[in-house]
Protein backbone atom coordinates (compact mmCIF):
# COMPACT_ATOMS: atom_id res chain seq x y z
CA UNK A 1 0.00 0.00 0.00
CA UNK A 2 0.59 3.49 -0.74
CA UNK A 3 1.47 5.99 1.75
CA UNK A 4 0.42 9.89 1.55
CA UNK A 5 2.73 11.80 -0.35
CA UNK A 6 4.87 13.74 2.17
CA UNK A 7 5.21 17.86 2.00
CA UNK A 8 7.54 19.91 3.41
CA UNK A 9 6.15 21.40 6.53
CA UNK A 10 6.81 24.64 5.92
CA UNK A 11 8.10 26.65 2.53
CA UNK A 12 11.07 27.68 4.99
CA UNK A 13 12.19 24.09 4.95
CA UNK A 14 11.17 23.70 0.95
CA UNK A 15 13.48 27.07 0.60
CA UNK A 16 16.50 25.69 2.55
CA UNK A 17 16.34 22.25 0.84
CA UNK A 18 16.32 24.11 -2.49
CA UNK A 19 19.22 26.33 -1.74
CA UNK A 20 20.56 23.09 -0.48
CA UNK A 21 20.52 21.51 -3.55
CA UNK A 22 21.56 24.85 -5.44
CA UNK A 23 24.19 25.48 -3.59
CA UNK A 24 26.80 22.80 -4.23
CA UNK A 25 30.28 22.24 -5.83
CA UNK A 26 29.35 23.68 -8.61
CA UNK A 27 29.30 27.48 -6.75
CA UNK A 28 32.11 26.83 -4.71
CA UNK A 29 35.13 25.42 -7.31
CA UNK A 30 33.05 26.43 -10.79
CA UNK A 31 31.95 29.61 -10.64
CA UNK A 32 34.87 31.52 -9.77
CA UNK A 33 36.91 30.41 -12.57
CA UNK A 34 34.28 30.56 -14.95
CA UNK A 35 33.68 34.25 -14.35
CA UNK A 36 37.49 35.35 -14.41
CA UNK A 37 37.71 33.25 -17.48
CA UNK A 38 35.01 34.95 -19.15
CA UNK A 39 34.99 38.62 -18.73
CA UNK A 40 35.94 38.81 -14.79
CA UNK A 41 33.31 41.81 -13.76
CA UNK A 42 31.95 42.05 -16.97
CA UNK A 43 30.74 38.05 -16.96
CA UNK A 44 28.40 39.55 -14.20
CA UNK A 45 26.34 41.02 -17.29
CA UNK A 46 25.89 37.70 -19.17
CA UNK A 47 25.38 36.01 -15.67
CA UNK A 48 22.61 38.34 -14.49
CA UNK A 49 21.20 37.95 -18.41
CA UNK A 50 21.15 34.08 -18.07
CA UNK A 51 19.35 34.02 -15.01
CA UNK A 52 16.69 36.66 -15.69
CA UNK A 53 15.82 35.29 -19.11
CA UNK A 54 17.03 31.47 -18.60
CA UNK A 55 17.89 30.48 -15.15
CA UNK A 56 14.46 31.72 -13.58
CA UNK A 57 12.14 31.14 -16.28
CA UNK A 58 13.25 27.69 -16.50
CA UNK A 59 13.10 26.87 -12.86
CA UNK A 60 9.22 27.98 -12.80
CA UNK A 61 8.96 25.59 -15.47
CA UNK A 62 10.44 23.07 -13.44
CA UNK A 63 8.03 24.26 -10.41
CA UNK A 64 5.16 24.43 -12.73
CA UNK A 65 5.54 20.65 -13.89
CA UNK A 66 6.26 19.46 -10.24
CA UNK A 67 3.74 21.02 -8.84
CA UNK A 68 1.00 21.27 -10.61
CA UNK A 69 1.29 17.36 -11.13
CA UNK A 70 2.65 16.51 -7.94
CA UNK A 71 4.93 13.79 -8.53
CA UNK A 72 8.36 12.63 -8.95
CA UNK A 73 9.85 13.24 -12.86
CA UNK A 74 8.29 10.41 -14.66
CA UNK A 75 5.11 10.41 -13.07
CA UNK A 76 4.67 14.36 -13.22
CA UNK A 77 5.59 14.21 -16.97
CA UNK A 78 3.23 11.41 -17.18
CA UNK A 79 0.53 13.20 -15.90
CA UNK A 80 1.27 16.20 -17.67
CA UNK A 81 1.38 13.93 -20.73
CA UNK A 82 1.00 10.55 -21.46
CA UNK A 83 4.19 10.85 -24.13
CA UNK A 84 7.09 12.93 -21.60
CA UNK A 85 7.03 9.97 -19.04
CA UNK A 86 10.70 8.99 -20.66
CA UNK A 87 12.06 12.30 -20.15
CA UNK A 88 11.49 11.94 -16.41
CA UNK A 89 13.31 8.59 -16.55
CA UNK A 90 16.12 10.88 -18.38
CA UNK A 91 16.87 12.69 -15.78
CA UNK A 92 16.66 9.92 -13.26
CA UNK A 93 19.30 8.58 -14.51
CA UNK A 94 21.70 11.46 -15.14
CA UNK A 95 20.75 11.75 -11.29
CA UNK A 96 22.20 8.30 -11.27
CA UNK A 97 25.12 8.91 -13.10
CA UNK A 98 26.13 11.99 -11.10
CA UNK A 99 25.43 10.79 -7.77
CA UNK A 100 28.05 7.88 -8.27
CA UNK A 101 30.67 10.08 -8.86
CA UNK A 102 29.24 13.00 -6.73
CA UNK A 103 29.78 10.84 -3.41
CA UNK A 104 33.70 10.37 -4.23
CA UNK A 105 34.29 14.18 -4.35
CA UNK A 106 32.55 14.50 -1.04
CA UNK A 107 34.84 11.14 0.23
CA UNK A 108 37.74 13.27 -0.96
CA UNK A 109 36.95 16.21 0.66
CA UNK A 110 36.13 14.84 3.56
CA UNK A 111 40.01 13.04 3.53
CA UNK A 112 41.39 16.40 2.87
CA UNK A 113 40.15 17.81 6.13
CA UNK A 114 41.85 15.84 7.87
CA UNK A 115 45.16 16.07 5.94
CA UNK A 116 44.55 19.77 6.21
CA UNK A 117 45.40 19.30 9.42
CA UNK A 118 48.27 16.71 9.21
CA UNK A 119 49.33 18.82 5.64
CA UNK A 120 49.98 15.43 4.45
CA UNK A 121 50.90 16.56 1.23
CA UNK A 122 54.06 18.44 2.40
CA UNK A 123 56.22 14.93 2.27
CA UNK A 124 55.64 14.35 -1.28
CA UNK A 125 58.55 15.89 -3.30
CA UNK A 126 55.74 16.90 -5.72
CA UNK A 127 53.77 18.73 -3.32
CA UNK A 128 50.02 18.59 -3.39
CA UNK A 129 49.53 17.74 -6.77
CA UNK A 130 52.25 14.69 -6.59
CA UNK A 131 50.39 13.65 -3.09
CA UNK A 132 46.92 13.63 -5.04
CA UNK A 133 47.45 11.25 -7.69
CA UNK A 134 50.16 9.58 -6.52
CA UNK A 135 50.06 8.84 -2.75
CA UNK A 136 46.07 9.48 -2.43
CA UNK A 137 44.47 8.32 -5.60
CA UNK A 138 46.99 5.96 -6.77
CA UNK A 139 46.12 7.19 -10.11
CA UNK A 140 47.37 4.10 -12.86
CA UNK A 141 48.88 5.48 -15.53
CA UNK A 142 46.70 3.31 -18.13
CA UNK A 143 43.28 5.24 -18.56
CA UNK A 144 41.16 2.23 -18.46
CA UNK A 145 38.43 0.54 -15.59
CA UNK A 146 40.57 -1.44 -13.21
CA UNK A 147 39.45 -2.88 -9.61
CA UNK A 148 42.32 -2.52 -8.30
CA UNK A 149 40.69 -0.76 -4.91
CA UNK A 150 42.63 2.01 -2.77
CA UNK A 151 41.17 1.15 0.95
CA UNK A 152 41.51 5.27 2.40
CA UNK A 153 39.19 6.26 -0.74
CA UNK A 154 36.75 3.23 -0.23
CA UNK A 155 36.24 3.73 3.62
CA UNK A 156 35.35 7.52 3.35
CA UNK A 157 32.98 7.15 0.33
CA UNK A 158 31.29 4.05 2.30
CA UNK A 159 30.98 6.42 4.92
CA UNK A 160 29.39 9.24 2.77
CA UNK A 161 26.95 6.61 0.98
CA UNK A 162 26.11 5.38 5.09
CA UNK A 163 24.80 8.99 5.29
CA UNK A 164 23.00 9.43 2.45
CA UNK A 165 20.74 6.41 3.11
CA UNK A 166 20.20 7.08 6.31
CA UNK A 167 18.37 10.72 5.57
CA UNK A 168 16.75 9.15 2.32
CA UNK A 169 15.64 6.44 4.51
CA UNK A 170 13.91 9.01 6.79
CA UNK A 171 12.01 11.00 4.11
CA UNK A 172 11.36 14.50 2.95
CA UNK A 173 10.53 16.16 6.23
CA UNK A 174 13.13 13.64 8.83
CA UNK A 175 15.52 13.18 6.42
CA UNK A 176 16.11 15.88 3.36
CA UNK A 177 14.44 18.81 5.54
CA UNK A 178 16.75 18.38 8.84
CA UNK A 179 19.53 17.51 7.45
CA UNK A 180 19.68 21.07 5.23
CA UNK A 181 18.42 22.75 8.37
CA UNK A 182 21.72 21.32 10.26
CA UNK A 183 24.14 21.19 7.24
CA UNK A 184 23.39 24.66 5.34
CA UNK A 185 24.02 26.73 8.49
CA UNK A 186 26.96 25.24 8.88
CA UNK A 187 27.95 25.49 5.35
CA UNK A 188 27.20 29.37 5.54
CA UNK A 189 28.43 30.17 8.70
CA UNK A 190 32.39 28.04 7.95
CA UNK A 191 32.41 30.14 4.53
CA UNK A 192 32.04 33.39 5.80
CA UNK A 193 34.53 32.34 7.95
CA UNK A 194 36.78 31.24 5.39
CA UNK A 195 35.92 34.54 3.05
CA UNK A 196 36.98 36.67 5.84
CA UNK A 197 40.45 34.72 6.53
CA UNK A 198 41.12 34.93 2.97
CA UNK A 199 40.67 38.62 2.21
CA UNK A 200 43.06 39.59 4.70
CA UNK A 201 45.99 36.85 3.54
CA UNK A 202 48.85 39.06 1.56
CA UNK A 203 48.25 39.30 -1.97
CA UNK A 204 44.75 38.67 -1.80
CA UNK A 205 44.08 41.79 -2.99
CA UNK A 206 45.47 40.75 -6.68
CA UNK A 207 43.46 38.37 -6.71
CA UNK A 208 40.38 39.79 -6.15
CA UNK A 209 41.58 42.78 -8.53
CA UNK A 210 42.20 39.70 -11.25
CA UNK A 211 38.35 38.44 -10.62
CA UNK A 212 36.76 41.74 -10.58
CA UNK A 213 38.12 43.90 -13.52
CA UNK A 214 36.31 43.73 -15.89
CA UNK A 215 37.10 42.90 -19.52
CA UNK A 216 34.06 44.34 -21.71
CA UNK A 217 35.69 43.34 -24.68
CA UNK A 218 34.28 39.53 -23.63
CA UNK A 219 31.13 40.40 -24.22
CA UNK A 220 31.32 40.37 -27.70
CA UNK A 221 32.25 36.62 -27.20
CA UNK A 222 29.27 34.15 -27.83
CA UNK A 223 30.76 31.80 -26.06
CA UNK A 224 31.18 34.15 -22.97
CA UNK A 225 27.35 34.26 -23.07
CA UNK A 226 26.85 30.74 -23.54
CA UNK A 227 29.44 30.21 -20.35
CA UNK A 228 27.17 32.18 -18.51
CA UNK A 229 23.74 30.30 -19.60
CA UNK A 230 25.44 27.22 -19.20
CA UNK A 231 26.66 27.62 -16.03
CA UNK A 232 23.11 29.11 -14.40
CA UNK A 233 21.47 25.78 -15.65
CA UNK A 234 23.84 23.61 -13.63
CA UNK A 235 24.15 25.71 -10.49
CA UNK A 236 20.45 26.23 -9.88
CA UNK A 237 19.56 22.67 -10.63
CA UNK A 238 17.52 23.15 -13.22
CA UNK A 239 16.54 20.15 -16.13
CA UNK A 240 17.89 17.56 -13.42
CA UNK A 241 14.79 16.81 -12.23
CA UNK A 242 15.58 17.95 -8.92
CA UNK A 243 13.57 21.10 -8.65
CA UNK A 244 9.76 18.89 -10.31
CA UNK A 245 10.61 16.54 -7.47
CA UNK A 246 11.36 19.33 -5.14
CA UNK A 247 8.65 21.38 -5.92
CA UNK A 248 5.89 18.53 -5.53
CA UNK A 249 6.52 18.12 -2.48
CA UNK A 250 5.64 21.89 -1.51
CA UNK A 251 1.81 22.58 -0.15
CA UNK A 252 -0.53 23.23 -2.59
CA UNK A 253 -1.03 26.60 -1.54
CA UNK A 254 2.07 28.00 -2.15
CA UNK A 255 3.95 31.21 -3.24
CA UNK A 256 6.20 29.21 -5.92
CA UNK A 257 7.50 32.63 -7.97
CA UNK A 258 8.00 34.35 -4.64
CA UNK A 259 10.19 31.39 -3.70
CA UNK A 260 12.25 30.36 -6.99
CA UNK A 261 13.52 34.09 -6.65
CA UNK A 262 14.56 33.72 -2.87
CA UNK A 263 16.18 30.36 -4.04
CA UNK A 264 18.00 32.06 -6.92
CA UNK A 265 19.15 35.09 -4.92
CA UNK A 266 20.42 32.40 -2.40
CA UNK A 267 22.35 30.76 -5.11
CA UNK A 268 23.96 33.65 -6.63
CA UNK A 269 25.45 35.86 -3.88
CA UNK A 270 26.73 32.09 -2.48
CA UNK A 271 28.39 32.30 -5.91
CA UNK A 272 30.00 35.55 -5.49
CA UNK A 273 30.80 34.87 -1.80
CA UNK A 274 33.12 31.68 -3.33
CA UNK A 275 34.41 33.85 -6.10
CA UNK A 276 35.82 36.74 -3.89
CA UNK A 277 36.93 33.80 -1.62
CA UNK A 278 38.79 31.50 -4.05
CA UNK A 279 40.59 34.52 -5.95
CA UNK A 280 41.51 36.03 -2.45
CA UNK A 281 43.34 32.76 -1.34
CA UNK A 282 44.99 32.26 -5.11
CA UNK A 283 45.69 35.92 -5.06
CA UNK A 284 47.91 35.07 -2.14
CA UNK A 285 48.98 31.87 -3.50
CA UNK A 286 50.61 33.91 -6.30
CA UNK A 287 51.59 36.50 -4.34
CA UNK A 288 54.05 33.52 -2.43
CA UNK A 289 54.79 32.11 -5.40
CA UNK A 290 55.82 34.91 -6.98
CA UNK A 291 53.94 34.38 -10.11
CA UNK A 292 50.76 36.36 -11.66
CA UNK A 293 47.17 35.15 -10.48
CA UNK A 294 46.33 34.01 -13.91
CA UNK A 295 49.09 31.27 -13.35
CA UNK A 296 47.66 29.82 -10.45
CA UNK A 297 44.19 30.22 -11.13
CA UNK A 298 42.04 26.76 -12.16
CA UNK A 299 38.67 25.29 -11.33
CA UNK A 300 37.28 22.21 -9.85
CA UNK A 301 39.53 19.30 -9.03
CA UNK A 302 43.14 20.89 -10.06
CA UNK A 303 41.61 23.84 -7.67
CA UNK A 304 40.49 21.66 -4.81
CA UNK A 305 42.80 19.34 -4.32
CA UNK A 306 46.01 20.66 -5.94
CA UNK A 307 45.79 24.63 -5.40
CA UNK A 308 44.07 24.75 -2.25
CA UNK A 309 46.34 22.15 -0.07
CA UNK A 310 49.31 24.55 -1.48
CA UNK A 311 47.69 27.43 0.00
CA UNK A 312 46.86 25.25 3.23
CA UNK A 313 50.99 24.70 3.82
CA UNK A 314 51.70 28.12 2.66
CA UNK A 315 48.97 30.59 4.71
CA UNK A 316 49.16 31.33 8.45
CA UNK A 317 46.42 29.69 9.82
CA UNK A 318 46.39 27.39 7.12
CA UNK A 319 45.03 24.45 8.44
CA UNK A 320 41.91 26.51 9.54
CA UNK A 321 41.72 27.34 5.72
CA UNK A 322 41.79 23.71 4.77
CA UNK A 323 39.03 22.81 7.30
CA UNK A 324 36.88 25.46 6.71
CA UNK A 325 37.12 24.80 2.43
CA UNK A 326 37.46 21.16 2.45
CA UNK A 327 34.13 20.53 5.11
CA UNK A 328 32.05 23.63 3.24
CA UNK A 329 32.75 21.37 -0.09
CA UNK A 330 31.40 18.33 2.07
CA UNK A 331 28.27 20.09 2.97
CA UNK A 332 27.59 22.17 -0.27
CA UNK A 333 28.34 18.56 -1.72
CA UNK A 334 26.15 16.26 0.80
CA UNK A 335 23.10 18.64 0.06
CA UNK A 336 22.94 18.45 -3.36
CA UNK A 337 23.68 14.76 -3.15
CA UNK A 338 20.42 14.21 -1.11
CA UNK A 339 18.97 16.31 -3.90
CA UNK A 340 20.01 14.43 -6.39
CA UNK A 341 19.26 10.78 -5.06
CA UNK A 342 15.57 12.14 -3.93
CA UNK A 343 15.03 12.60 -7.90
CA UNK A 344 15.77 8.62 -8.19
CA UNK A 345 14.14 7.47 -4.87
CA UNK A 346 10.96 9.25 -5.67
CA UNK A 347 10.53 7.69 -9.35
CA UNK A 348 10.74 4.48 -8.28
CA UNK A 349 8.91 4.59 -4.86
CA UNK A 350 6.49 5.76 -7.66
CA UNK A 351 6.91 3.75 -10.16
CA UNK A 352 6.60 0.49 -7.87
CA UNK A 353 3.89 2.66 -5.36
CA UNK A 354 6.15 1.24 -2.33
CA UNK A 355 6.81 2.71 1.10
CA UNK A 356 9.54 4.94 1.49
CA UNK A 357 11.58 2.53 2.96
CA UNK A 358 11.34 -0.27 0.92
CA UNK A 359 12.03 2.03 -1.80
CA UNK A 360 14.51 3.21 -0.93
CA UNK A 361 16.72 0.52 -0.06
CA UNK A 362 15.89 -1.04 -2.59
CA UNK A 363 17.32 1.85 -4.81
CA UNK A 364 19.79 3.90 -2.79
CA UNK A 365 21.69 0.75 -1.81
CA UNK A 366 22.80 -0.81 -5.44
CA UNK A 367 23.62 3.13 -6.69
CA UNK A 368 25.82 3.17 -3.71
CA UNK A 369 27.14 -0.40 -4.45
CA UNK A 370 28.22 0.70 -8.14
CA UNK A 371 29.73 3.78 -6.76
CA UNK A 372 31.89 1.88 -4.57
CA UNK A 373 32.87 -0.75 -7.38
CA UNK A 374 33.74 2.26 -9.74
CA UNK A 375 35.23 5.22 -8.24
CA UNK A 376 37.41 3.93 -5.17
CA UNK A 377 40.20 2.32 -7.74
CA UNK A 378 42.88 3.66 -9.46
CA UNK A 379 41.00 4.48 -12.40
CA UNK A 380 37.82 6.12 -10.89
CA UNK A 381 39.55 9.69 -11.55
CA UNK A 382 39.52 8.96 -15.08
CA UNK A 383 35.58 8.12 -15.37
CA UNK A 384 34.96 10.64 -12.84
CA UNK A 385 36.29 13.16 -15.39
CA UNK A 386 34.37 11.68 -18.49
CA UNK A 387 31.03 11.14 -16.80
CA UNK A 388 31.19 14.18 -15.58
CA UNK A 389 32.37 15.58 -18.84
CA UNK A 390 29.22 14.03 -20.86
CA UNK A 391 26.52 13.47 -18.32
CA UNK A 392 26.60 16.43 -16.52
CA UNK A 393 27.78 19.09 -19.00
CA UNK A 394 26.32 17.57 -22.42
CA UNK A 395 23.56 15.41 -21.33
CA UNK A 396 21.69 17.99 -18.97
CA UNK A 397 22.11 20.33 -21.92
CA UNK A 398 20.56 18.08 -24.28
CA UNK A 399 17.47 17.03 -21.89
CA UNK A 400 16.77 20.91 -21.30
CA UNK A 401 16.48 21.71 -24.70
CA UNK A 402 14.09 18.78 -25.38
CA UNK A 403 12.06 19.75 -22.47
CA UNK A 404 11.58 23.45 -23.20
CA UNK A 405 10.51 22.17 -26.97
CA UNK A 406 8.63 19.65 -25.91
CA UNK A 407 6.38 21.91 -22.90
CA UNK A 408 6.26 24.90 -25.46
CA UNK A 409 6.27 24.51 -28.91
CA UNK A 410 5.45 20.58 -29.00
CA UNK A 411 2.34 20.68 -26.12
CA UNK A 412 1.86 24.36 -26.15
CA UNK A 413 1.40 23.58 -22.12
CA UNK A 414 2.88 27.03 -20.87
CA UNK A 415 -0.42 29.10 -20.56
CA UNK A 416 -1.64 26.15 -18.52
CA UNK A 417 1.23 26.24 -16.95
CA UNK A 418 1.69 29.99 -16.44
CA UNK A 419 -1.87 29.93 -14.88
CA UNK A 420 -1.15 26.80 -11.87
CA UNK A 421 1.53 29.48 -11.08
CA UNK A 422 0.08 32.44 -11.01
CA UNK A 423 -3.18 31.24 -8.58
CA UNK A 424 -1.08 31.74 -5.72
CA UNK A 425 2.30 33.44 -5.94
CA UNK A 426 3.19 36.84 -5.25
CA UNK A 427 5.00 37.53 -8.46
CA UNK A 428 2.57 36.53 -11.43
CA UNK A 429 4.13 35.11 -14.54
CA UNK A 430 2.76 36.13 -17.94
CA UNK A 431 3.90 36.83 -21.62
CA UNK A 432 7.42 37.34 -21.15
CA UNK A 433 7.84 33.92 -19.37
CA UNK A 434 6.04 31.77 -22.20
CA UNK A 435 8.30 33.49 -24.72
CA UNK A 436 11.18 32.88 -22.76
CA UNK A 437 10.89 29.76 -21.86
CA UNK A 438 9.37 28.56 -25.45
CA UNK A 439 11.18 30.71 -27.66
CA UNK A 440 14.41 32.19 -26.16
CA UNK A 441 14.88 29.09 -24.21
CA UNK A 442 15.14 26.55 -26.87
CA UNK A 443 17.23 29.08 -28.93
CA UNK A 444 19.98 29.26 -26.02
CA UNK A 445 20.12 25.93 -25.52
CA UNK A 446 20.35 24.80 -28.94
CA UNK A 447 23.05 26.80 -29.68
CA UNK A 448 24.98 25.77 -26.58
CA UNK A 449 24.45 22.31 -27.40
CA UNK A 450 25.90 22.85 -30.70
CA UNK A 451 28.70 24.01 -29.55
CA UNK A 452 29.18 21.40 -26.83
CA UNK A 453 28.89 18.65 -29.32
CA UNK A 454 31.12 20.27 -31.74
CA UNK A 455 34.06 20.91 -29.31
CA UNK A 456 33.58 16.98 -27.82
CA UNK A 457 33.77 15.92 -31.40
CA UNK A 458 37.21 17.60 -32.51
CA UNK A 459 39.16 17.03 -29.41
CA UNK A 460 39.49 13.83 -27.90
CA UNK A 461 37.88 14.40 -24.26
CA UNK A 462 41.31 15.50 -22.16
CA UNK A 463 43.72 13.47 -24.31
CA UNK A 464 41.78 9.79 -23.20
CA UNK A 465 41.87 7.19 -25.89
CA UNK A 466 39.15 7.00 -28.07
CA UNK A 467 37.61 3.66 -27.08
CA UNK A 468 37.21 5.17 -23.49
CA UNK A 469 35.35 8.04 -24.31
CA UNK A 470 33.25 6.10 -27.05
CA UNK A 471 32.72 3.77 -24.24
CA UNK A 472 32.53 6.28 -21.13
CA UNK A 473 31.69 9.23 -22.83
CA UNK A 474 29.26 8.88 -26.39
CA UNK A 475 27.91 5.49 -25.22
CA UNK A 476 26.91 6.30 -21.72
CA UNK A 477 25.25 9.21 -22.97
CA UNK A 478 23.54 6.92 -25.42
CA UNK A 479 22.78 4.14 -23.12
CA UNK A 480 20.48 6.67 -20.66
CA UNK A 481 18.38 7.43 -23.57
CA UNK A 482 17.54 4.23 -24.35
CA UNK A 483 17.76 3.09 -20.54
CA UNK A 484 15.23 6.41 -20.30
CA UNK A 485 12.70 4.39 -22.97
CA UNK A 486 13.33 1.12 -21.49
CA UNK A 487 12.08 2.18 -17.93
CA UNK A 488 8.88 4.11 -19.39
CA UNK A 489 7.57 0.96 -20.93
CA UNK A 490 7.17 -0.58 -17.60
CA UNK A 491 4.03 -0.56 -16.06
CA UNK A 492 3.04 1.62 -13.39
CA UNK A 493 1.61 0.51 -10.27
CA UNK A 494 -2.25 0.68 -9.49
CA UNK A 495 -1.26 2.69 -6.39
CA UNK A 496 0.22 5.17 -8.45
CA UNK A 497 -2.79 7.11 -9.79
CA UNK A 498 -1.03 8.07 -13.35
CA UNK A 499 -4.10 10.43 -14.11
CA UNK A 500 -3.68 14.17 -13.79
CA UNK A 501 -4.45 14.84 -9.96
CA UNK A 502 -6.37 17.85 -10.16
N1 LIG B 1 23.55 23.01 -8.31
C1 LIG B 1 24.57 22.11 -7.98
C2 LIG B 1 25.91 22.79 -7.99
O1 LIG B 1 26.01 23.96 -8.24
C3 LIG B 1 24.62 21.01 -8.96
C4 LIG B 1 23.35 20.33 -9.05
S1 LIG B 1 23.27 18.96 -8.07
C5 LIG B 1 24.34 17.95 -9.02
O2 LIG B 1 26.90 22.18 -7.71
Amino acid sequence: ASEKRETFSSRKLFILSAVGSAVGLGNIWRFPYVAYENGGGAFLIPYLVAILCAGIPLLFLDYSVGHRYRGSAPLAYRRANRKTEMLGWWQVLICFIIAIYYAAIIAWAAMYCWFSITKAWDKNPEGASGFFMQDFLKVSDNVNVSFDFVGNIFTPMLIVWLVAIVIMVAGVNKGISRANGIFMPLLIVMFLILVVQSVFLPGAIDGLNSFFTPDFEALQNPAVWAAAFGHIFFSLSVAFGIMVTYSSYMKRKSDLTGSGYVVAFANSSFELLAGIGVFAALGFMAHNAGSSVDEVATSGIGLAFIAFPTIVSQAPLGGLIGVLFFGSLVFAGLTSLISILEVIVAAFQDKLGWKRTPATLVVVVPVAIISLILFPTTTGLYLLDTMDAFVNQFGILACALVLVIVFGAGLGMLPKLAKHMNRHSSIKLGTAWKVLVGGIGPAALGYMLINEVQSKISESYSGYPLWFNAVFGWGMAGLLIVGAVVLSLIPWSKNSKVNDPE
